[in-house]
C-alpha cells in the first residue's frame, strides 16, 4: 500500500507514542510487555484494524531503510507494460496479472474466480509425473510449470482455466447442516495439446504481510517441530519441505507457498516476476515462454534490475502485522480455549522467536504469534491437490498462518479461505481439514452452536 504523507506522519506519531508508552513503567502492566499475546508481529506490529491493515511498513526501521521499502512497495504497486517501453517494460510475453498488487490485493489475499469468470488472482501450477534436475515439479512439455491464460498482443496464451462448484451437504454433531463446495478445475482452449497425465495444482495469492517475520525463525527451530514419523503419538507428523535454492544453487529449507515451495522471500518475488508477470531478472534470465512459440527471442538482458528485484523482496520482508484485537472478550477467550482443546495449535503453532539477527536489529529476537509451524501436513483427500512439489506430496500442504485472519473481510472484501479460496467462512476452511487435522475437524463437529460461535470469534481476534 502506498502511503500518503500526511498519513504517514499520523502514523509515525502514533508509533512514538506506542514506544512513549512501552518506555514508561507506568504502562507495563495494562500495556503489551513483550510477551503480550496482541502483539502479533513483536516490535513490528501495527494497530490498523481497518482496510489497509495489511499494508504498513514495520514499525520500528531506520529511516533510510523506510525509503528502501517505499521504493519497492511503487514497484509491488506498478502496472509492468510489454517491451519496449520507457517505464516498467517486460511483461510477457505469457502472464497472469500486469502487477504484484493486482493479485496480492492490498497485500492480502487474491480474489477466487467466479464460474465464467477468467481467474485473475489465482494461478495453476502444473507438472507431469517425475521430477526435474533439483527434485521439483516435473515441467509440462509445452506449458512449463504453471498454466500462463494471459498473453501480450500478437502471441498466443497457453490456455484458459474454469472452475465450477458442487455444494455438499454435511452436518455437525448437533444435526445442524453445513455446505461445502466442491471444485472442479479444467484446463480449456489450450494452444497445443495438454497431456492426459498433466497434474494440476491451484492456488489463490496468499497474503504477503509478516513474511519477513517468518523468514528469520531459523531452521533449527522449524526442523526442531518436525516429527515426520509421530514419535509422540499424536497422530500430527509434521514435515519440512526441502526445495531447490537458486541463490545458494543448493537445496534448503522451503518456508513460503502453500506448499512451502519456495526457500526465500527473494527466490518468491524472482519466481513471481518469472511466473507471474513474464518478467526476467538475474535469479530467473529465462523468459517462462523459453521452448514455445510465444516465446519472444529477445534474449533481454534481465527485464528488472538486482536493485528493484531486492526492493520488492525487502519491501515484502518489512511488511509489519496488524494486532489482535478483543482478547479480553470472555466469548473470545472461551474461543482461545477450544482452540487449544480441538489440538488446531499443534499445527497452527501459536508462538516462534525470530532468531538473533545482529545485521538487522528491526527482527531480531521478536517473539510473534503466527499461528503456524511453518511444516507440511498430509489434509486428506478432501483438499489434496495429488501434484508433488519437491518434498510435498499431492496431499500435503503447509500450516497457513493465522495471524490478521479476522481482518480479511475488511482487508479483501471478502471471507475465501485455503489454498484455492474453496472456504466461504472460516468454519467451512475448518471442517475442509483431513488427514493429520481430522481429529481436530471431529472435535469441532461435536462443538456446540455457542462453542462453534466462540471458536470463530478467536479465530476473528488474530
Ligand atoms: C497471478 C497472480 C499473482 C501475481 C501477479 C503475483 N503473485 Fe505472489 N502469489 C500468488 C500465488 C497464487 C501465490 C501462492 C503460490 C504457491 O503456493 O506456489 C503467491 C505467493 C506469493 C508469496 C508468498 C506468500 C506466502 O505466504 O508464502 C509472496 C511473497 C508473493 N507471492 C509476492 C509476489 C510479488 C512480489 C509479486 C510481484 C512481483 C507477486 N507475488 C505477483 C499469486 C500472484
Ligand atoms: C494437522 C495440522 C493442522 C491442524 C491440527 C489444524 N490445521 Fe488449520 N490448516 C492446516 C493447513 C495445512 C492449512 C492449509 C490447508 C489448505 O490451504 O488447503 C490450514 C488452514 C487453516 C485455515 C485457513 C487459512 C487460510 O489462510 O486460508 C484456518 C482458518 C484453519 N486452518 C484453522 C484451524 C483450526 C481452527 C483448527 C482446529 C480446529 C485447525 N486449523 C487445525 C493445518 C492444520
Ligand atoms: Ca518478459
Ligand atoms: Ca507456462
Ligand atoms: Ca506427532
Amino acid at each position: 500500500m502506498h502511503l500518503r504523507k500526511t498519513y504517514k506522519i499520523g502514523l509515525l506519531f502514533a508509533v512514538a507514542i506506542v514506544l512513549l508508552q512501552i518506555g514508561c513503567s507506568k504502562f507495563d502492566k495494562t500495556f503489551q510487555t513483550e510477551n503480550s499475546a496482541i502483539l502479533s508481529g513483536g516490535q513490528q506490529t501495527v494497530f490498523d484494524a481497518g482496510s489497509g491493515a495489511f499494508g504498513h511498513p514495520f514499525p520500528v526501521m531506520p529511516e533510510n531503510l523506510q525509503d528502501v521499502h517505499e521504493v519497492g512497495d511503487a514497484q509491488f504497486e506498478a502496472t509492468f507494460v510489454s517491451a519496449p517501453a520507457p517505464l516498467n517494460p517486460g511483461r510477457g510475453p505469457l502472464f497472469n496479472n500486469v502487477s504484484c498488487s493486482a493479485c496480492h490485493i492490498s497485500d492480502g489475499r487474491g480474489k477466487v474466480p467466479g464460474i465464467g469468470d477468467t481467474s485473475v488472482s489465482t494461478l495453476f501450477r502444473v507438472s507431469i509425473p517425475g521430477t526435474d534436475a533439483h527434485g521439483g515439479p516435473n515441467p509440462v512439455p509445452g506449458f512449463g510449470d504453471q498454466i500462463q491464460n494471459r498473453s501480450i498482443f500478437n502471441t498466443q496464451k497457453e490456455a484458459d482455466v474454469a472452475v465450477s462448484y458442487l455444494d455438499q451437504r454435511f452436518s455437525f454433531d448437533d444435526g445442524t447442516f453445513y455446505y461445502l463446495r466442491i471444485p472442479t478445475y479444467s484446463i480449456i482452449n489450450t494452444y497445443t495439446a495438454f497431456p492426459g497425465n498433466a497434474m494440476v495444482s491451484p492456488r489463490v495469492a496468499a497474503p504477503v504481510f509478516g513474511l519477513g517475520l517468518l523468514e528469520a525463525i531459523s531452521d533449527e527451530d522449524i526442523l526442531s517441530k518436525a516429527d515426520e514419523q509421530d514419535t509422540n503419538g499424536d497422530g500430527i507428523s509434521g514435515r519440512a519441505n526441502f526445495v531447490w535454492n537458486y541463490v545458494t544453487n543448493s537445496t534448503t529449507l522451503g518456508r513460503f507457498g502453500w506448499k512451502a515451495n519456495q526457500p526465500s522471500i527473494l527466490q518468491q518475488v524472482a519466481g513471481a516476476l518469472n511466473g507471474d508477470m513474464g518478467i526476467t531478472s538475474s535469479i530467473f534470465p529465462k523468459e517462462n515462454s523459453v521452448g514455445q512459440p510465444q516465446f519472444d527471442h529477445r534474449n533481454d538482458d534481465p527485464e528488472l534490475s538486482d536493485s528493484l528485484l531486492h526492493a520488492i523482496a525487502f519491501y515484502i520482508k518489512t511488511l509489519a502485522v496488524p494486532a489482535r484485537r478483543n482478547v479480553d472478550d470472555p466469548v473470545v477467550k472461551q474461543g482461545e480455549i477450544l482452540f487449544l482443546q480441538a489440538g488446531c495449535n499443534t499445527c497452527h503453532t501459536p508462538d516462534q522467536r525470530t532468531k538473533v539477527d545482529v545485521s538487522f536489529p528491526a527482527i531480531s529476537n521478536q517473539l510473534i504469534h503466527p499461528y503456524t509451524d511453518l511444516l507440511l501436513h498430509d489434509m486428506g483427500n478432501g483438499l489434496a491437490d495429488n501434484r508433488p512439489d519437491f518434498l510435498a506430496n499431492g496431499r500435503e500442504w503447509r500450516t497457513a498462518p493465522l495471524w490478521g485472519i479476522g481482518l480479511t473481510q475488511k482487508v479483501n472484501g471478502h471471507n475465501n479461505f485455503l489454498h484455492d479460496g474453496r472456504a466461504r467462512s472460516l468454519l467451512e476452511g475448518i471442517m475442509w481439514h483431513g488427514g493429520e487435522a481430522e481429529n481436530s475437524r471431529n472435535k469441532v463437529k461435536a462443538m456446540t452452536l455457542t462453542e462453534r460461535n466462540a471458536l470463530i470469534q478467536f479465530l476473528n481476534s488474530l
